[in-house]
């Protein structure tokens, strides 16, 4: 069906429909033809409708269909008409902290919002008290948004810092939530500085709520909690050409074929570069490499994950080549993902607290030791190629993906969902690799093997999950099958991180085979991102090598239990 569309009466309508819906309005964004009236009482048949779909419309304008007579085209959301057409007109509200009722907090005293206090940029300043970081209070709003086929792309400025008055240093930045998906910031200090980060696909087409927290606990909530998270200003703004990916899906300069985006870093003689014909089809990619186990070497750009409705499933797929045995990591966000070796193309699940967010991504070679001599160690990897594809095999909820440890380093396609870690000290490794032999599994043919050979080294796999709700009285927890042969001088188990550096810990018994362990979750952390990991340690004190002391891991749940707290 078509309409006609009255252009010459265009600029009278958006005038109208800017006038009286500043916001626009939830019913404004991306109205499916499925949704419009039927024929009986569609008000085009008696009146002049300019448009059907928003696609109908001009720049940054929406199809209203909740105007009369007749459908208008009205700028979309946060957008506003002064007489040039729709420009881009500032989100969230109150982006200042000048107006405390344009705000919710989750405690009046913890949480708390200033409108006289001096900032940085302008005025007013939201503060989470150091009671409200150790338990996680948050300031938020609900704010309309624009579709993202309607509007520009958008980045976030976020004036902030860490007041800390207790004695000592601390480890603490705040998290963004925008509808739920994550954007952490590092520790500032010393007075309100300015971090960016780009708009993912939540932040757009609806009402969408910003939220702003610590992003984990301080030190101090230890002792005597003594850490303030200040921020002086949180604003939405288009984002610079060439800052953000073009749309949902993207990685900046993700065929690598121009020379913008990716950004290298190296140490210990590593080395990172764009390199010709080493990517796909012999075309240009990225090849990192390391010497020794000190070397180190990434690349990072940013890419642009989208939600379960656009794309179910998610997984990064990128090309891979180089040395078989040379294990590389992807970082989402600064955080590990997944270790795995270059094998063609492979798919790395995406993280459910990075769905519909833009991240940075990561592939590097890690510096396996940094203390007694460097081993030879010489690997290459290529890469190239990274978009975004949907594969049955992550899941709808991706936390669950690979608990049971039956993806290797090298398997086809999906790569593992943990990042399995070798550590090291003074020239002796702590091995981890992901086992394929059924006689070492709980279940299946793979498990997770960790191997401690000094008393002051470890193995590791980590991984960032969220927290479940709790099911009734059972808390959430985290169960995994653990076999620890003999461990005489160390220890193996699972944890989780409360903060950087700090982690509980739950030890599996030695010499009784595969026991189930439960990790109890303490409920301040549901909905929340958290690093789990599992792990092998040979206990601590003098660095003198041991016999290695093997840690079997299987069967991890993420879960809820009787037991835990709710
Ligand atoms: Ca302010
Ligand atoms: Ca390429
Ligand atoms: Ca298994």
């Amino acid at each position: 069906m078509t309409r006609t569309t009255f252009v010459g009466l265009s600029t009278v309508f958006i005038l109208t429909a800017c006038g009286s819906d500043p916001q626009g309005g939830a019913m404004d964004a991306g109205i499916p033809d499925a949704s419009l009236p039927d024929a009986s009482t569609d008000p085009c048949e008696t009146n002049t409708c300019e448009c059907d779909v928003d696609s109908d419309c001009g720049e940054f304008e929406v199809c209203d269909t909740t105007s009369t007579p007749g459908r208008i085209c009205a700028c979309a959301a946060a957008y506003e008409d002064a007489g040039g057409g729709c420009f881009f007109a500032g989100a969230p509200g109150d982006q200042g902290f000048q107006a405390p009722d344009v705000w919710s907090t989750t405690h009046s005293v913890r949480a708390v919002i200033d409108p006289n206090a001096a900032g940085s940029i302008d005025t007013g300043v939201a503060s989470l008290t150091p009671d409200g970081v150790c338990v996680f209070d948050s300031i938020f709003q609900t704010f309309t948004m624009p579709p993202r086929d309607r509007s520009e792309i958008f980045a976030v400025d976020v004036s902030y810092f860490t007041e800390i008055v207790a004695a000592g240093f601390d480890s603490l930045g705040p998290v963004l939530l925008i509808d739920g998906g994550w954007n952490t910031l590092p520790q500032q200090q010393g007075g309100f500085t300015n971090n960016t980060f780009c708009l993912g696909e939540r932040g757009y087409g609806g009402d969408v709520e910003f939220r702003i927290g610590p992003a984990n606990e301080s030190f101090s909530c230890d002792s005597t909690p003594g850490s303030f998270l200040r921020f002086d200003r949180f604003a939405v703004r288009r984002a610079l050409a060439g800052e953000c990916p073009d749309d949902v899906g993207e990685t900046i300069n993700g065929d690598m074929e121009a020379n913008n985006g990716w950004t290298f870093a190296v140490a210990g003689g590593g080395t990172a570069d764009y390199a010709d014909n080493v990517g796909a089809g012999n075309s240009r990619g990225i090849r990192i490499t390391r010497s020794t186990t000190a070397s180190s070497a990434s690349a990072t750009s940013k890419i642009s994950l989208p939600m379960d409705t656009s794309v179910p499933n998610s997984a990064i797929e990128f090309f891979s080549a180089g040395t078989a045995s040379g294990v590389f990591e992807v970082r989402l966000g600064g955080q590990p993902v997944s270790r795995l070796t270059p094998t063609g193309a492979r798919r790395v699940c995406v993280p459910e607290w990075a769905k519909g967010t833009v991240q940075d991504i990561t592939f590097a070679l890690t510096q396996v030791m940094n203390t007694g001599p460097p081993i030879n160690r010489s690997e290459t990897i290529d890469l190239d190629a990274v978009s975004v594809v949907s594969d049955a095999g992550c899941g709808a909820d991706a936390t669950l993906y690979d608990n049971d440890f039956e993806t290797f380093f090298d398997s086809p396609g999906l790569a593992p969902g943990w990042a399995v870690t070798i550590g090291g000290v003074n020239g002796t490794e702590a091995p981890a690799t992901i086992l394929n032999d059924p006689s070492s599994a709980h279940a299946g043919n793979g498990s997770l093997r960790l191997t401690a050979t000094n008393v002051c080294n470890s193995a590791t796999a980590r991984r960032d999950i969220f927290v479940p709700e709790s099911d009734g009285a059972a808390g959430p927890a985290i169960k995994a099958f653990v076999n620890i042969p003999s461990a005489p001088t160390g220890r193996g188990g699972i944890r989780f991180y409360r903060l950087p550096f700090r982690s509980v810990e739950v030890n599996a018994p030695e010499g009784a085979g595969y026991q189930q362990v439960i990790m109890c979750i303490p409920p301040k952390h549901i909905g929340r991102r958290l690093t789990i990991e599992a792990f092998a340690s040979g206990g601590g004190g003098g660095c003198g090598n041991i016999a290695g002391e093997n840690t079997f891991v299987d069967d991890l749940e993420v879960t809820t239990d009787p037991t835990c707290p709710n």
